[in-house]
């Protein structure tokens, strides 16, 4: 059938010989993985923080949420290349003529509609939350948890779809592994290695130190900030100062407790002291570790005699007035490990009013957001 006449410039338009499967397929098999790890990764940080009652986040091993985040960011950064030549390598496709051959084509068809979207959407929310730019008006977490399942949907259809196509153009036998095509193809392909690799650098040293002079990308950098750890939130920008600063502060313990606590800076210092090295790990992607010391939030459950004893679960909340992270949960397994603290220091000072003067939250494998600074309360249920 001829190419109708609004389509015809489309056609005219000498065309480089890489818009074919083979070269669609390998570029697809690596944004396929990329866009996997940031979604398996992406769900994860996302129970974590939202636990349904089936979901118990562990202590330990203390670094997984920093290394799963860390993939989580840098896939994310990856697959921005990888979309852009995968959808340059099969535009010409998108304009195939007659559009629609059966009802099989037209459902694969279709599904590229949230698979090309939402991959669009999930790479620039994502870059635009990483840069704390926010150009809309939806909550980024919600939009960008829901988005991900549609496109993760599309994505596992399109497969699905294009699994003999790619199966006969990757496959061992396929003759097109040694077609004309080899080195216009390579040099492609090398290139979209280089690009990715150099975003990879730019953006890897946001949580693994020795690279974190080539992160030119990275939005904080390890031994970036007061004390040598970054600050995602200031006492100023979260209207603490004056309080964090007022010696009549006391740490509260109360709820299902034998005995309530009121205990002073004083009182916290002079107790059992605990140091453990535990890292800060944003969802944003950028982590650090610092040395942390302070009283195990264990040791203040059993002064204040926890009525649940060792399953007790902890409800933190900050003397910050607004803001959504002023409160978070430790579920009572992460309650039980000596190095979940409610830190008075990092790296032996006297915590920096950004880092949470006069005491803190850090414990082990938990995401940034929930290592709540300025604490005012726990309480016990
Ligand atoms: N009260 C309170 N605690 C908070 C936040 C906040 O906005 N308010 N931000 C959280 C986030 S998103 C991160 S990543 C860490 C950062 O800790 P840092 O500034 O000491 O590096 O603190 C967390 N604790
Ligand atoms: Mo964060």
């Amino acid at each position: 059938m001829d190419t109708p006449a609004p389509l015809r410039w489309v056609e005219r338009r000498p065309r480089s010989a890489l818009h074919e499967p083979r070269t669609a397929a390998l570029v697809g098999i690596a944004l396929g993985v990329a866009f996997t790890v940031c979604f398996l990764t992406g769900v994860l940080s996302h129970l974590i923080q939202q636990p349904p009652s089936w979901f118990t986040w562990p202590a330990r091993p203390a670094g997984f949420y920093r290394i799963s985040q860390g993939l989580h960011v840098i896939c994310g950064f990856v697959s921005i290349p990888l979309l852009l030549t995968k959808l340059w390598i099969v535009y010409p496709k998108l304009f195939e003529w007659p559009p629609v051959t059966s009802v099989a084509h037209a459902f694969e068809r279709l599904s590229l509609v949230p698979l090309i979207g939402g991959g669009l959407f999930m790479t620039m929310s994502g870059t635009a939350n990483v840069a704390r730019w926010y150009p809309w008006t939806f909550f980024f977490p919600t939009a960008h948890y829901w988005v991900a399942y549609v496109t993760f949907g599309a994505l596992v259809i399109h497969i699905g779809a294009k699994w003999v196509t790619m199966r006969d153009h990757v496959g061992k036998a396929s003759p097109s592994r040694v077609d004309v095509l080899v080195p216009e193809r390579r040099l492609l392909l090398g290139g979209l290695a280089a690009t990715s690799g150099l975003v990879f650098f730019a953006v890897a040293g946001n949580t693994i130190g020795p690279l974190s002079k080539l992160a030119v990308l990275a939005q904080r950098r390890p031994g970036n900030g007061p004390q040598g750890m970054p600050v995602n939130k200031s006492a100023k920008g979260a209207g603490v100062a004056d309080i964090a600063e007022d010696p009549s502060w006391r740490l509260i313990v109360e709820g299902k407790v034998g005995n309530p606590l009121e205990l002073s800076l004083a009182d916290l210092a002079a107790m059992k002291q605990r140091t453990a090295e535990l890292p800060i790990a944003c969802v944003e992607g950028w982590s650090t570790s610092g040395t942390w010391t302070g009283v195990a939030v264990r040791e203040l459950l059993a002064l204040a005699g926890a009525e649940a004893g060792d399953d007790a679960t902890i409800t933190v909340e900050s003397f910050q007035k607004g803001g959504l992270y002023r409160k978070a949960e430790i579920n009572s397994s992460q309650a039980k490990d000596p190095d979940t603290l409610l830190a008075l220091q990092l790296n032996g000072e006297p915590l920096h009013i950004d880092h949470g003067f006069p005491a803190r939250l850090i414990g082990p494998n938990r995401p940034g957001v929930l290592q709540t600074k300025w604490v005012e309360r726990l309480v016990v249920s």
